[in-house]
């Protein structure tokens, strides 16, 4: 450096922090996102290319092993730093998983940006009730051995120690708290749970992200229009309980692609192919006391919020067997 140069690196504010690490959380720069699914990066270009550069995030999904601090606590932790807040609780009995969803009161401060630039999204925490898969066993049909998935998923959760607190850091990175799993526990656990044999291979990864489509400005603005202009264009959807997921109230309207798959290296040598993430689509409808609000004055918080257990059920499919192997016809 010569004499009276400035140098160029310098601490760093924690207002740059922040706004730093909410971009590589939140979205667009995300190597995992897009180097593991083409699928994701191929519909926000088409959207981008057909709609222009109007893609905002309605919100963000992850899941995780509610075991040892491993659970929602773990991926939680840095949005609540963030001033995100907590809301209620959704809970899935049948596949044993719990949910909570968060937001930002500033949400909007950005109102008017696009991508990692627009308003902050939710985010949406999952997590395997790990203690409720006590009794659930897998019988070894050559040697008659009996595994718990408890123990399997034990297994993993204790060498990886204090792993959970880099959840974010390995979900950013794209990499595992975790050993590389053998096929074997890998197999075990989705004859049980397809929810934990992903999080096995998957970990902290972000899961997905949904488009809002009522802030596109063209016909696919409206849910429908969007999901014939996915179809059309070569794309597979969910059609767990239909494509289109309402719910009750009939003002959230959600889909989602299948999820892409990635080969995967298993600690045994096994090589197979293993679901990873898939992208979501969203239209939140106005609430019935603003029906007739002109569109130029409407805010996101004059349209329906929140989640719903009926849609979330059908979405979590979206990384399923059943899914993932159905021939479009
Ligand atoms: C989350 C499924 C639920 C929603 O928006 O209701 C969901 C998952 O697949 O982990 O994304
Ligand atoms: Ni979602």
């Amino acid at each position: 450096m010569e004499e009276g140069e400035q140098s160029q690196y310098r601490e760093f504010t924690w207002r740059e922090y922040k706004s730093c690490a909410y971009k590589t959380l939140l979205g667009d720069n995300r190597l995992d996102l897009f180097h593991k699914n083409p699928t994701a990066k191929a519909i926000l270009e088409l959207v981008r290319k057909y709609d222009g550069d109007h893609i905002c995030y309605d919100h963000l999904a992850f899941r995780s092993f509610g075991i040892d601090g491993h659970g929602i606590d773990s991926m939680a932790k840095i949005f609540l730093h963030f001033g995100y807040k907590q809301h209620e609780e959704l809970r899935f009995p049948a596949k044993k998983l719990k949910a909570l969803w968060f937001s930002h009161p500033d949400a909007e401060t950005n109102a008017n940006g696009t991508g990692v630039h627009g308003p902050l999204p939710r985010i949406f925490i999952s997590e395997l009730l790990v203690d409720q898969m006590s009794d659930q066993c897998q019988v070894d049909i050559s040697s008659e051995d009996t595994t718990f998935m408890i123990e399997i998923i034990r297994k993993y959760i204790k060498a990886s120690a204090n792993g959970y607190e880099y959840a974010t850091l390995a979900s950013t990175l794209g990499c595992l708290t975790w050993e590389t799993p053998s096929y074997s526990d890998y197999q075990l656990l989705s004859r049980e749970s397809e929810y934990a044999a992903w999080t096995l291979v998957n970990g902290y990864a972000l899961n997905h992200v949904t488009i809002s489509t009522h802030r596109l400005q063209s016909h696919v603005k409206k849910i429908d229009g969007f999901n014939k202009y996915i179809e059309a264009n070569g794309f597979k959807l969910n059609s767990e309980g239909g494509i289109l997921k309402v719910s009750p109230d009939g003002l959230l309207l959600q889909s989602s692609t299948v999820a892409d798959t990635i080969s995967f290296n298993f600690a045994d040598g096994v090589t197979e192919s293993v679901p990873c993430s898939y992208i979501e689509f969203a239209e939140r409808l106005l609430l019935p006391e603003y029906k007739n609000m002109p569109e130029e004055e409407v805010r996101e918080f004059h349209r329906r919020d929140g989640f719903e257990v009926g849609n979330a059920d059908k979405i979590f499919e979206s990384t399923s067997r059943d899914q993932l192997t159905r021939k479009v016809t």
